[in-house]
This record gives C-alpha cells, structure tokens and sequence, in this order.
C-alpha cells in the first residue's frame, strides 16, 4: 500500500493528480503491477510483513551502493529550521476546493492520512481563520482582564510568560469538522471529511490563575468573554465551571516552541473538549461576566439547526468520535494480504476507552488496539491488524469514551439531528474497497 503524496505504500490519485496520467490510466485499468514497480521498493514491507524476498530478486537496489553511502554529505545547520526531507513535500495542509470564496476566511485541512502516533506537526496543524492572520509583534500584544473582577489589569506577553506554566497534549477540533457529509457523501478522502482536527502539547498559564491575581468575583461571574484580537471581532462565551477546572489555558507554546502565527501567535485560548471557534487566536481580552453574551459567534453561527426547525445553541463540547486514517478514501490497496488499520478516536468529554472496527460495514466488529498515551481530551491512535482477502469490503470504527457514550451511525444521529446541520457530526466514518483496491468515501446507516 502506498501514499503517492507522502511515501511509497498508499496512492491517492483523486483530487490532486499526484499521480501521471499513465499512472491514472493504470489505476483505472486495474494495471497494479505497473504502479507496484513504479512506487514499490523497500515500503513493500508496509503491507506485507511476511515479505521474505529472495535476496536480489529483480530490485539490486541492496547491492549497488547509492551516492548517499560513497560521498560526503551535508553540513550541520544548513537547514537551520529543520524542513523534512523533498520526498514528503505532498504532505500538506489543503483548501477544499470552492468550499469558500475568499482565502482569508477559510480553512486548511491537516493531511490525517500520512500522520503517525497523536501530535500534529505544527506545520500541518488545520487552519481555520475568519477574516485572515497575522503575525503579531509580541512586544506589542496585550492581554486584557476586565468585568466582575476587583482590579482590572493589562498583562504583556512578558507579565504572562514570567507566571507559573503547564504543558498539556490536546486535541482541538472545528465545531464544522465532517460538517459538509451531513446529508451525503460530499469529499473524497480524510483529510477534507476530518481534517479540521489537530493534536499539540500546548503550554500556557492557567486562566484561573490569573483570574485569581485580578480577584475575580466567583460567585456572581459564572461566565468569561474571550476576545481576539484580529478583525473578525471573535468572541466566545465560556462557562467558569471550565476555568474553575484548571484546564483552560491562556497559552502560547505548542508543541515545545512559540505557537505559529497561524495558531494564534503570542496567544491563544486551550478550550480542552470544547469546539474549536472556542479557542480565541491572538487572544487580547478577558471579561468576566454574570450571563452568557449571545455573540454572532454563538447566537447566529456554530448553531445546530434541529429537524423541527429551531437552532440549538450552546453546544460546544465535541463528543466521541474515530476515524479511520489509513487505508482510507483515495488511497489504493496494490495486494491483498497484510494491512495494519490505523485511525484516531477523541473525546471532549474525557478519555477514550475502547475502539471497535469493522470491516464488513458494521455486521461483525473486533476491539482494535489503543496506543498509549491514552489522555483526556485528546487524540488516541488505534491500530488493528487486517488481511484482506482481494474481495469488497467497508471498513469503519466506533469509539466509546470514559462516560459510556458510543459514536452513533448515520442512522443514530440523523434521527435526532437530522441532515441540515453544519456542526457536531461524529458519525462512523465508512470507506468501501473495492477489487481494484480503490478506496473511497460511503456512507452506511
Ligand atoms: N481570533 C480568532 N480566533 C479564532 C478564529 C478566528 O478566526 N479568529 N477561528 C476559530 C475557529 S472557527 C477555529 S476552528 C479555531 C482554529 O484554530 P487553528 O487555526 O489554530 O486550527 O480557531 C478559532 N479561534
Ligand atoms: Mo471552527
């Protein structure tokens, strides 16, 4: 199995055309043999571990040396901000295209099929951005705190960096992740129908610390309004029961290094659990208030519209969901035999439990394997083992969290939620393969 856009194993040849058109034309005759000598050496092993070759057979790669073991190679720091290396340069974010009008209100999708293990390299974290971003001058940046507090107080990035830190690995996921398949079958591969989710360690203050300093009045300030400092006036309302917890987090590290302009850089809002429009980027205020504010970004937009008609607001937290990652839509089985099913579960409501596949469409289901860390609030990575038979197959995966919950079919959510909605779509993902070994996107009630 192998991925044309990232490394030999997987190919993908819709809708990017990595792919020549002969190698098109070969995907589309059924010629695998062509594609396998064309894409398949050493990764080989990826998909069939018992590989056992006889030594030589038809590849002398082994015996020739290459010039990478006859010559000198580089110096050290002449990449002084490591890039990965020229042969995985498919692995990029992506627009959906004519998903939106205008590139500075749209999104990014992270390549969820060529990524490993939990954390998102931050240079493929999803981004989602409403009126466009910037890298701000941290020297220049300011945090506010105000409203039901004893002392209002303006914080630098220097006043904030000098208070107690934590780290903490989550997930962040847009309210719209899935939201374009809620009545059909809308993208072809994972990265447009999950990508708006990322996985970072994420290291900040604490907002209950310095809600504390300014003597925020607990009793009657049952709320916070989080505001950004970019011109898309996003503002979000948050419960104080989740600042009281200590999870949220006034944050600007991510995965060991200053946040990406794009992420929020000098600061952003950690919402563990809570949808992604929560997390305010480039975050300059703090009010502290009695009720919830009702914003555009709550009263009119990341509303669920219900069957009956009416808007359902205030759901933010985003409950269990899986998917999985590889073979997924697009990709393209050369050889029946030995595949390792890998994908990823979350859980806004604490850790994940258990992950059951199948691979028949939903008939027969075994308990898949969880990777550890298992942490709350984040991504956990499944794998399984699977040894296709060369005959059609559906494979899909339920994730069940901490409180009991179990990811709903199609069926199961669209008779509460209907087909209309936008947000909060945590279906079982199904990918059909077919003879060919082409995978693609259905759905299954
Ligand atoms: N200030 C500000 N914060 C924002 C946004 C924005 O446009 N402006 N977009 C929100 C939305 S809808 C999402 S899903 C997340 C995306 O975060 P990311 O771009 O780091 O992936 O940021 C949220 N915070
Ligand atoms: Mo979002």
């Amino acid at each position: 199995m192998a991925n044309i856009d990232t490394r030999p194993g997987r190919v993908r040849p819709a809708p990017e055309n990595f792919l020549t058109d002969e190698q098109i034309a070969a995907v589309k005759d059924g010629r695998r043999d062509f594609l396998r000598k064309a894409f398949v050496t050493a990764s080989a092993a990826m998909a069939v571990p018992a590989v056992a070759r006889a030594a030589g057979e038809g590849d002398p790669a082994i015996l020739n040396l290459p010039p990478w073991s006859t010559s000198l190679g580089q110096p050290v720091a002449a990449n002084p901000y490591g890039m990965p290396s020229k042969y995985e340069r498919g692995l990029q974010r992506r627009e959906s295209p004519g998903l939106t009008r205008v590139g500075g209100s749209s999104v990014a999708f992270t390549p969820l099929q060529g990524l490993f293990g939990i954390i998102t390299p931050s240079g493929l974290h999803f981004e989602r951005h409403h009126q466009g971003w910037h890298d701000v001058d941290p020297s220049k940046h300011r945090l506010m705190i105000n409203g039901l507090v004893k002392t209002n107080a303006v914080f630098t990035m220097d006043d904030i960096m000098r208070l107690p830190s934590v780290s903490r690995i989550h997930f962040i996921e847009c309210g719209a992740n899935t939201g374009m398949e809620w009545g059909n079958v809308a993208v072809p591969t994972v990265q447009y129908s999950h990508g708006m989710i990322s996985c970072s360690e994420f290291t900040g203050v604490p907002l209950k610390e310095i809600l504390d300093m300014c003597g925020a009045d607990y009793k009657k300030g049952r709320f916070v309004l989080a505001e950004g400092a970019d011109g898309s006036s996003m503002t979000r309302t948050i419960p104080m029961e989740l600042i009281e917890s200590g999870e949220v987090l006034v944050a600007y590290g991510m995965n060991g290094e200053m946040l990406r302009p794009e992420n929020g850089y000098p600061l952003r809002l950690v919402v563990p659990g809570v949808q992604g429009v929560s997390w305010v980027k480039w975050l300059r205020r703090i009010e502290v208030g009695d009720k919830p504010w009702a914003t555009k970004d709550e009263a009119v937009h990341y509303v669920d519209l219900m069957p009956d008609g009416l808007h359902r607001q205030y759901t933010s937290i985003q409950e269990c969901k899986s998917v999985i990652t590889t073979p997924s839509g697009g990709q393209l089985l050369l050889d029946k035999g030995f595949y390792n099913i890998s994908g990823m579960a979350w859980s806004g409501r604490g850790k994940v439990t258990r992950v059951d596949v199948s691979t028949d469409g939903g008939i027969n289901w075994r308990q898949a394997r969880l990777e550890t860390p298992v942490l709350s609030k984040a991504v956990t990575r499944f794998n399984i083992d699977w040894v296709w038979d060369g005959k059609p197959a559906i494979l899909q995966s339920r994730a069940a969290d901490e409180t009991g919950y179990v990811q709903p079919s199609y069926g199961q959510l669209r008779k509460v939620r209907g087909t209309k909605s936008i947000y909060h779509n945590n279906a079982i993902q199904s990918w059909k393969v077919v003879e060919s070994g082409e995978v693609s996107n259905v759905q299954v009630l």
